[in-house]
C-alpha cells in the first residue's frame, strides 16, 4: 500500500512539475457540415430475374458514417429502383416501397437481404443474368450518390439445399 501511494505522488509530482503542458489536442472533425461522409456498400447482389419477370431484387449492404438515410437510386438497367420493405397484412407477407427512405444510423451496417428491406429493379431493360454485373447507384439524404457494381447470382443459401425456387 505504502508503495503504491507513494508511486502515486511521484507521478502526480511529476506531472506538476512538468512546464509544457501538451496543447489541446485537435479536436477530431467527424461530422462536418458541409461534407458528408461517404456511405459505403459492400455484398451488392441481385437476385436472377425469370424469364419475362419485369421487375427483379437487389441487395447491398450499407454503412454510413453519420446518420443518413437510403432515399432511392437509379440503375441503367431498369426504369426505377425502389427500395422496399416487406411487411405481413393479414398473415401475408406484402412488400411495400419504403417512400420515406430507410434509416442508416451511424456506423451501423444495414443489411438488404432476401426476406427483408430490398431494392426493386422495376420495369427492366433485360433479365438478370447469373454472372453478370449490374450497376446499381444509390442516393442518401445527406452523402454523396455511390454506385457499385451488384453481381448477379443465386442467394447464397447456408446449410439449405431447398427453398429455391
Ligand atoms: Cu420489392
Amino acid at each position: 500500500m505504502k508503495i503504491k501511494l507513494a508511486l502515486a505522488a511521484a507521478a502526480l509530482s511529476l506531472a506538476a512539475c512538468n512546464p509544457s503542458e501538451p496543447a489541446k489536442a485537435p479536436a477530431a472533425e467527424t461530422s462536418g457540415p458541409t461534407t458528408a461522409a461517404a456511405v459505403t456498400a459492400t455484398d451488392a447482389w441481385c437476385r436472377p430475374s425469370p424469364n419475362g419477370a419485369k421487375a427483379g431484387g437487389c441487395y447491398v449492404t450499407l454503412t454510413a458514417a453519420t446518420d443518413d438515410r437510403l432515399t432511392g437510386g437509379s440503375t441503367p438497367r431498369a426504369g426505377s429502383l425502389q427500395v422496399h420493405e416487406m411487411k405481413t397484412e393479414n398473415g401475408m407477407m406484402k412488400m411495400a416501397e419504403l417512400t420515406a427512405g430507410l434509416p442508416l444510423p451511424a456506423g451501423q451496417a444495414v443489411a438488404l437481404a432476401p426476406g427483408g428491406n430490398h431494392l426493386m429493379l422495376i420495369e427492366l431493360t433485360a433479365p438478370l443474368i447469373a454472372g453478370e454485373t449490374v450497376p446499381l447507384t444509390f442516393q442518401f439524404a445527406s452523402a454523396p450518390a455511390i454506385t457499385v457494381q451488384a453481381q448477379v447470382r443465386q442467394p447464397a443459401m447456408a446449410g439449405m439445399d431447398h427453398g429455391a425456387h
